[in-house]
């Protein structure tokens, strides 16, 4: 589909890190909403989801959208994890036990949705996208917004238990608003700064401050089963997918090696494997195949032979006897 050379797009390993070393996520550029009466009215069938089971911030809106009952409403295209020179294949590329096909339109790979909604994007191919059926287009690429355009935009047409879920509740925005500010700064966005840093300053410079919001995390945590309130809220939903890869993948690939998750943060740890062994939202849309082999597959700059290690075993602990969590 692509006409032009946009390999300086799709290739991670062409990606440019600053003169100092460090590594500057560009910001996405999909931004509209689904409301009544906009360009995206809500509307079921109307919507897809594009996702990768190895990406964290896919995996907040798989997660989001189990939670609000949104399955029949919107589908979802789960991609290859083998991210290449051409970005993430669909399966008809790359047939990896879980990755489909692109049912909309037979694309080969994540960027040829892109082009066809724009053919002058200058942007990375990233997931998640949600995706138009109506007017071929991108509606959201940011999964900071697609979360909460699933947690409120589809309300009217959707059970009455499911649309009274409200993981951004107004009585505790304020303190998810910060909380979420610096737990993607240093957290989410950290273990990228830091694997990605081709300088020892830069390195540190990023895995000094996740460490610090981590034990900041673990504080938060003593005698609590959820970071803000008593209540599941998208401040969990975000953390989480962080979380989830911290041993697998962010120790080894990306060295956030100063503590494990498993070893080093009791608190923390408790609530992860709560979440993913007591709410299926979480646990089925984990898959640690897709997310260790993207990870070190993708990566050849930090891993050049694409050995994917064998451990962590297991990759999440049991979740232990009641009250010995
Ligand atoms: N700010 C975006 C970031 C999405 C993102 O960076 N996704 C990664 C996968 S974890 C991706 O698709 N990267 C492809 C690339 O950069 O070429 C969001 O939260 O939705």
């Amino acid at each position: 589909m692509a006409s032009r050379d946009v390999t300086h797009q799709s290739d991670i390993s062409k990606m440019k890190v600053e003169a100092d070393g460090s590594f500057k996520r560009a910001a996405s550029q999909f931004r509209n909403t689904i409301e009544e009466g906009g360009q995206f009215p809500p509307e079921k069938d109307r919507y897809h989801l594009y996702v990768s089971y190895a990406c964290p911030w896919a995996s907040r809106t798989l997660i989001m959208r189990k939670l609000k009952g949104l399955e029949d409403f919107l589908n979802v295209t789960v991609v290859s994890p083998h991210m290449g020179t051409d970005g993430w294949p669909f399966a008809s590329v790359d047939s990896f036990p879980g990755a489909e096909e692109d049912p909309l339109y037979g694309s080969q790979h994540v960027k040829d949705l892109y082009l066809r909604a724009d053919p002058t994007y200058n942007g990375r191919f990233t997931v998640p996208v949600l995706w138009d059926k109506k007017q071929h287009t991108i509606v959201n690429n940011e999964s900071s917004e697609i979360i909460r355009i699933f947690n409120t935009a589809f309300n009217k047409y959707i059970p009455e238990d499911k649309a009274a879920l409200d993981f951004y509740p107004t009585e505790l925005r304020k303190e998810i608003d910060e909380v979420n500010e610096w737990v993607y700064d240093r957290i989410n966005n950290g273990v990228y700064k830091s694997g990605f840093a081709t300088t020892f300053p830069a390195y540190r410079a990023a895995v000094l401050p996740l460490f610090e919001a981590l034990d900041r995390v673990e504080g938060m945590l003593a005698g609590k089963t959820y970071l803000i309130g008593d209540r599941l809220t998208e401040a969990d939903i975000r953390l989480y997918v962080t979380i989830v890869r911290f041993d697998p993948v962010y120790v080894g690939h990306f060295k956030c090696n100063i503590r494990t998750i498993r070893g080093g943060y009791p608190n923390i740890h408790a609530w992860l494997r709560r979440l993913y062994w007591t709410n299926n939202a979480f646990q089925s849309t984990t898959d640690f195949e897709h997310i260790k082999t993207h990870y070190y597959w993708a990566h050849t700059t930090i891993n050049p032979h694409r050995i994917v290690p064998i451990g962590p075993v297991p990759h999440i602990e049991p979740l232990g006897e009641p009250g010995r969590l």
